[in-house]
Parts: C-alpha cells; sequence; structure tokens
C-alpha cells in the first residue's frame, strides 16, 4: 500500500536494504528462520491445532486470488457471520489470508528451512487474535498474528486432475500483473494442508516475513509436507510484481522469487509438539 517504500526481492530494494524504510527489519526476532530439527524442545503445551470451518466450502462466498505485487493472495469475503480459523491454546484465531513464497527454481523457494533444507514452496495461512479485532490491530501485539507455514514438495507424479487445489493453481495465471484480481471456485482451506497434520507442527515467535516485518507472529511450522508439480511451480515465475527502473524506463519486475533469506535466531527458542 502507499505507506510503503518500494520494496522487492533483489537489488538495492532487496531484503538486505528494507530496514531502511522499515527499522523493524532489523529487529532481534525476525523470520523466517532455519529450524534445526534436533534442537527443537519438546513443549506439552503445545496441544494439537482446532480448526473451525477450515473443511467448510463457503458457496455463497467470493473466493479470489490476487497479485499484490509481492506475492499471490487467496482470499475470501464471507458474507456470512460464520468465520473461519482456529484455536491453539485456549485462543481464537481467524483467517485472515493464504498466500505463497516460491523461489527461481524447484531447488529453492520456501521461506523458513528445515534442518537447512529448502523446499520449492511454502504456503502461509495468516490468522489475527479474533480479541484483537482486525489484522492490522494485531500487528500491535506479540502474540497477535498467527501464520501457519506449510511446505510443499515436488511430486509430478500427483494427479493434478483430481486434485482440489487444480483450479486455484489454474488460476495463477489469470493474476499476472500486479493488481490483477480473479474469482475461483470454492475451495475448502484444509485443501492446502496435508491430512493429520494438526499435532505435529515447530512454534517458536517472529516476525511478518515482509516489511513492515512486525515481530507479532507466533509461527506455527507444519511438519507434514504437501505436494506440488513443476508446471504447477512454473506458473508462480512468470508473475510480475511492482514497477521499477530500469536504466531509464519503467518495466513490471518479473516475480522470480519472493523468499527472504533467513535470519538469525539470537537465542530464540524453537519448540516441538512431537515428544
Ligand atoms: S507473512 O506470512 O509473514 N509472509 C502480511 C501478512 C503475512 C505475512 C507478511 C505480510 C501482511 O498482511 N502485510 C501487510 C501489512 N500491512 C497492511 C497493509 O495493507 O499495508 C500492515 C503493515 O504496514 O505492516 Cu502496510
Ligand atoms: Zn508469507
Amino acid at each position: 500500500s502507499s505507506h510503503h517504500g518500494e520494496w522487492s526481492y533483489d537489488s538495492d530494494t532487496g531484503p538486505m536494504y528494507w530496514y531502511y524504510d522499515h527499522p523493524q527489519c532489523n529487529g532481534t526476532k525476525q523470520s523466517p528462520i532455519n529450524i534445526q530439527e534436533n534442537q527443537a524442545i519438546y513443549n506439552d503445551s503445545l496441544t494439537p491445532l482446532l480448526l473451525f470451518n477450515y473443511s467448510t466450502v463457503f458457496n455463497n462466498s467470493n473466493y479470489y486470488l490476487t497479485n499484490n505485487g509481492h506475492t499471490v493472495i487467496l482470499g475470501m469475503d464471507s458474507n456470512s457471520s460464520i468465520s473461519v480459523g482456529l484455536l491453539w491454546k485456549g485462543k481464537q484465531y481467524n483467517f485472515f489470508g493464504l498466500h505463497f513464497h516460491w523461489g527461481e527454481n524447484d531447488t529453492v523457494g520456501s521461506e523458513h528451512l528445515l534442518s537447512n533444507k529448502h523446499f520449492p514452496l511454502e504456503v502461509h495461512i495468516v490468522h489475527y487474535l479474533n480479541d484483537y479485532g482486525n489484522f492490522s490491530n494485531s500487528l500491535n501485539y506479540a502474540d497477535g498474528v498467527l501464520v501457519w507455514g506449510i511446505f510443499y514438495q515436488l511430486d509430478n507424479s500427483i494427479d493434478v486432475n483430481n486434485n482440489s487445489l487444480k483450479d486455484v493453481f489454474n488460476n495463477i495465471r489469470n493474476v499476472i500483473n500486479a493488481g490483477n484480481k480473479t474469482n475461483i471456485l470454492p475451495v475448502p482451506l484444509s485443501s492446502f494442508v496435508p491430512q493429520n497434520s494438526l499435532d505435529s507442527y515447530y512454534h517458536y515467535a517472529g516476525s511478518l516475513t515482509t516489511p513492515e516485518c512486525s515481530e507479532s507472529v507466533l509461527w506455527i511450522v507444519n511438519q507434514k509436507i504437501m505436494k506440488v508439480s513443476s508446471s504447477q511451480l512454473q506458473a508462480f515465475r512468470l508473475l510480475k510484481g511492482h514497477l521499477h527502473n530500469v536504466s531509464d524506463s519503467v518495466e513490471p519486475e518479473v516475480l522470480t522469487e519472493n523468499d527472504r533469506p533467513i535470519q538469525p535466531l539470537n537465542g530464540r527458542k524453537v519448540f516441538t509438539s512431537v515428544p
């Protein structure tokens, strides 16, 4: 939005420089991080996620994809009073939006790393604490936002014709330019998450991975991994980002990657729900 300075994933507006305009990006609790699996501490307070309406298809709501110049967001305008989200540690987090992070080739793309390993795609399901009323107010609190991160690994054997995500991935090509928006078929949020994922995750306290980099995010990083084909991945790399100056002319930048590099832990602990 207009209060942001230009920022991007390369050159002089890339992640190294975000803190010039967005000082929180230089904070001590930044995301993403490398999750070292053998250093994660078991914590029995990490009870299973309780989802509400993740499996519901709201046939009367508007589901859409939009390219905001930094990622593709899946959103829904729910005209019902029924909310979608999850309960965690007794607190209600409402669904805000879902988006994707990818890389220039299949060996990179995820923002978090698992024991130094990259995945080609990471989906972020963004929620805010119901008590704080809305997403932007939640950014003022250390426990205001909960992002559930899901890694996707390459698997060209997945049956893309019999996959509830087919329509979502097919519609990526309809939001090539920043600002584009297209409606999609209603899809339950559960389609983005592997089966039996509710009780096995990592958790740590961090930030938004893009400016303003607010340190208001409780991260849940899923241990089970989803699948994506190489042609589905390829569609993301054709997207265009914001306009930028290329030697005198102004051109849309190709969004070949949108993965912030890993950030220092600075003594933070990473917890696991699995003993
Ligand atoms: S992520 O999951 O950490 N990648 C946002 C949500 C999730 C992630 C990153 C960013 C997000 O919604 N950012 C926008 C926050 N804005 C709202 C706005 O419309 O424009 C608030 C802000 O300042 O921080 Cu400007
Ligand atoms: Zn994200």
